[in-house]
């Protein structure tokens, strides 16, 4: 005998499921787009991705004031060379030049995370976030100190000083206002601006995030036609907060993350300047394209399904840049 339940059955249990989550049928299509997003934790009801707070945030200091005295050789930088935050703070250990006071790990960029995650429960053992690098690690007290790019680049630059080369400024003190500004603008509406556009689960909130950015790259683009770098001759901490974007722009987020209204090599200006800045001494052995391309293209597999790695595109940083006319 047939089974006339079965097939209605099936459908209202898919659509029962939904809705019980979600709490109705209206809300159904806004539980489908949390389920379709990368990291469902940091997707808004509109489509939005909102990425999570860094969790830890002490300080290590020079005046006993925090449990992470400032020691050399007592901390350790974890990073993968996929990313742009963890990699400021690699090329910030690298130009304070830290590389002795400071000791690194680079992880795989598709299987390196496991220990990483031990390091976060130890330090909290009811971290319910995703783990993320860069993480700067007190082999001493056993725990993460500071899993936030902006925090790490200040103490490297600040109380890591001593152990590095002290003459090299990275946020000036007459312009940090400005920088501050800067800073910001570029993290919202560029470092995270592309993350903005590809995780986005709406044509709505991708076109309002793609669309920013590349309003905010067009005035960068004008600012550094007339500057040699963001704030003139002075090479500071929010220009190679800019390249880490900038030098994964053509390779991944143009495509992977649909950043597709031109490219970084269609704006001269950006284009010398990432050359430029490309060229610093010791900054290529930063970048490593198979690292960028297999960490987008293989890890984010609600975006790339097939994670298949595109073979291009071919990128020629080590170009003469013709910028240094410019002040
Ligand atoms: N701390 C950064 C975010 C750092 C971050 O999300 N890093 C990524 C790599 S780009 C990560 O570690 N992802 C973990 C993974 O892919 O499993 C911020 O607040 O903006």
């Amino acid at each position: 005998m047939e089974k006339p339940f079965l097939s209605p059955r099936i459908a209202t249990v898919e659509t029962d499921h939904s809705c019980a989550l979600a709490g109705g049928r209206r809300s159904y299509t806004l539980f489908a787009m949390k389920a379709n997003a990368q990291f469902p934790e940091e997707q808004s009801d509109g489509g939005e991705f909102q990425r999570q707070e860094d969790a830890f945030r002490a300080w290590v200091t020079d005046d006993g004031s925090s449990p992470h005295p400032v020691e050399r050789g007592r901390y350790h930088l974890y990073v993968s060379l996929a990313c742009p935050w963890a990699c400021r703070t690699l090329i910030v250990r690298k130009v304070k030049r830290l590389e002795e006071a400071i000791g690194v790990t680079v992880g795989d960029p598709v299987n390196g995370f496991r220990f990483l995650r031990e390091a976060y429960v130890a330090t909290d053992p009811k971290f319910g976030g995703r783990v993320t690098v860069p993480v700067l690690w007190d082999k001493e007290a056993g725990v993460i100190v500071n899993n936030s790019e902006d925090d790490l680049c200040r103490m490297f630059n600040g109380v890591f000083s001593r152990f590095g080369d002290a003459s090299v400024e990275l946020f000036p003190a007459d312009i940090a206002r400005e920088q501050d500004k800067l800073s910001e603008f570029i993290y919202e509406k560029v470092n995270n601006g592309v993350y903005q556009a590809g995780f986005a689960t709406t044509q709505k909130s991708y076109e309002k995030a793609a669309r920013a950015l590349f309003e905010a790259l067009d005035q960068l683009e004008a600012r550094l036609a007339t500057h040699r770098y963001l704030f003139g001759i002075r090479l500071v901490e929010t220009d190679w907060r800019l390249f880490c974007t900038l030098v994964r722009f053509d390779a991944v987020y143009h495509g992977h993350f649909k950043c597709n209204l031109r490219r970084v090599v269609d704006y001269p200006s950006l284009d010398g300047y990432l050359r430029e800045l490309y060229q610093q001494p010791g900054i290529a052995e930063t970048v490593n394209f198979d690292h960028i391309k297999r960490h987008y293209y293989v890890t984010h597999d609600d975006i790339n399904p097939t994670r298949i790695v595109p073979i291009g595109p071919l990128l020629d940083l080590k170009r003469p840049h013709g910028r240094e006319k410019l002040r």
